[in-house]
């Protein structure tokens, strides 16, 4: 008889991985032996390790979460359970959109290890912007993928007893923490970990003293503490996209929880806010920076319109709720869902350019005083959008403050 033993959790290298790879007969057996690892990731809180074949270049991707944030270190404990959630809701996604999320072809919870497709052919959409590259399929693929894992995880078309069962497994109490401190509290306090120049601090201030503005902030982080409609991805920024001109393919959903059906899309709206405002000092001419500087405006535009339509289009086809053919009801719920979404990308906008983990959409910016200037623009972005988040009903409203700032 022979007897399984569950692997223990180590944090794999560049040797254990293949431990991991080699029974999955990815590679064939004359591969076996002249297989490349390396260590790639770049993120705040995993080790990435890209695998390819010397001689087929076929390659995958092995992530494990590490028991800790590696973007603080050993200090900072980290639940493994993470690694569960981010494989369990790849595949979940995989049911309404397979062709916007990389293929899972093995996990282990055990090991806090995901094996998934290569995407190497791919950019991070952060760093493709910086630069200047236009995607035309981005804001179709955004606006149906968070339509799509709305809808189909919403109590609009579950059962409810399937919908708390989805809500219980996708609880994620650690990795929200993580949001509720650096999003939705700390850069609006004094704080130790907040991280920004001297030179802010007047507008900082005005920001920690701006009462109507941490009353709406208080409510945002209410709506995301108790709010169970949808299952979302948690952490949509620019980072966690990969792109290139055919293809999108949203990664590390790690921070994967049932809140508020706002918060993906006002995430990827506010990461693009923030490059739209940053590519006043990258584009190396004014044409070059018009260009972008519209592309990026009409893909807040459409991402959100697709959002809508595809959203009103599965409800109008599959919702199984009661009142879903009553006079007013979806559009009282998108009404909602787009206001929040406003309320939730200024707290983004804020939290990139004071609290603990930035992007380098702004960081990247090599002239100092030019910085300064655009990271007070965004904080003045942010506050304006969270406190006037109930008076806009339109898309290009909010495209036109954008454009304004
Ligand atoms: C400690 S984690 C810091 C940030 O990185 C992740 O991608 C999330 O955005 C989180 O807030
Ligand atoms: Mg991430």
């Amino acid at each position: 008889m022979s007897v399984q033993v569950r692997p223990t959790y180590e944090p794999l290298n560049e040797l254990t991985v293949l431990d991991v790879v080699k029974p999955l007969d990815f590679f064939d057996a004359s591969e076996q032996n002249q297989l490349h690892v390396r260590e790639i990731g770049d993120g705040n809180l995993n080790l990435v390790f890209h695998i390819e074949s010397a001689t087929s270049k076929k390659a995958l991707i092995v992530k494990q979460a590490l028991p800790y944030a590696k973007v603080v270190g050993e200090s900072w404990p980290l639940t493994l359970d993470r690694a569960r959630i981010e494989s369990d809701a790849l595949l979940k996604e995989a049911e309404s959109v397979p062709h916007l999320v990389p293929k899972v072809l093995f996990s282990d919870s055990a090991l806090a290890v995901t094996v998934m497709e290569d995407l190497s052919d791919h950019v991070i959409l952060r760093k493709g912007l910086i630069e200047g590259q236009i995607y035309p399929q981005l804001a179709e693929d955004i606006g149906t993928f968070a339509a799509k894992t709305a809808f189909y995880s919403s109590d609009f078309y579950l059962h409810p007893f399937e919908k708390k069962e989805q809500v219980r497994k996708f609880s994620n109490p650690e990795l929200c923490k993580i949001t509720e401190d650096l999003v939705f509290t700390d850069p609006f306090f004094n704080i130790e970990t907040n991280d920004f120049p001297a030179e802010l601090q007047p507008d900082v201030d005005r920001i920690w003293n701006d009462k109507e503005l941490l009353k709406e902030v208080a409510q945002l982080r209410l709506a995301f503490l108790t709010k169970a409609e949808v299952l979302l991805h948690g952490d949509l920024h620019s980072g966690s996209i990969f792109v290139k001109s055919d293809s999108t393919k949203v990664i590390d959903p790690e921070f994967a929880f049932y809140g508020p059906a706002g918060f993906d899309i006002a995430h990827f709206i506010a990461n693009l806010a923030l490059n739209h405002l940053s590519q006043n000092a990258h584009a190396k001419e004014p044409f070059h920076r018009d260009s972008i500087q519209s592309y990026l405006l009409q893909t807040i535009e459409k991402t959100w319109e697709t959002y809508r339509e595809t959203f009103t289009q599965l409800w109008n086809e599959k919702a199984t709720d009661p009142f879903a053919k009553t006079e007013g009801v979806l559009e009282s719920f998108l009404q909602k869902t787009f206001q929040e979404a406003i309320g939730f990308a200024g707290c983004e906008i804020i939290r990139r350019t004071i609290g603990l983990a930035h992007v380098a959409d702004l960081d990247s910016i090599s002239k100092r005083e030019v910085e300064l200037f655009y990271k007070k623009t965004a904080l003045e972005l942010g506050a304006k959008l969270i406190k006037n988040q109930r008076k806009l009903t339109n898309i290009t409203e909010l495209t036109d403050w954008i454009r304004g700032a």
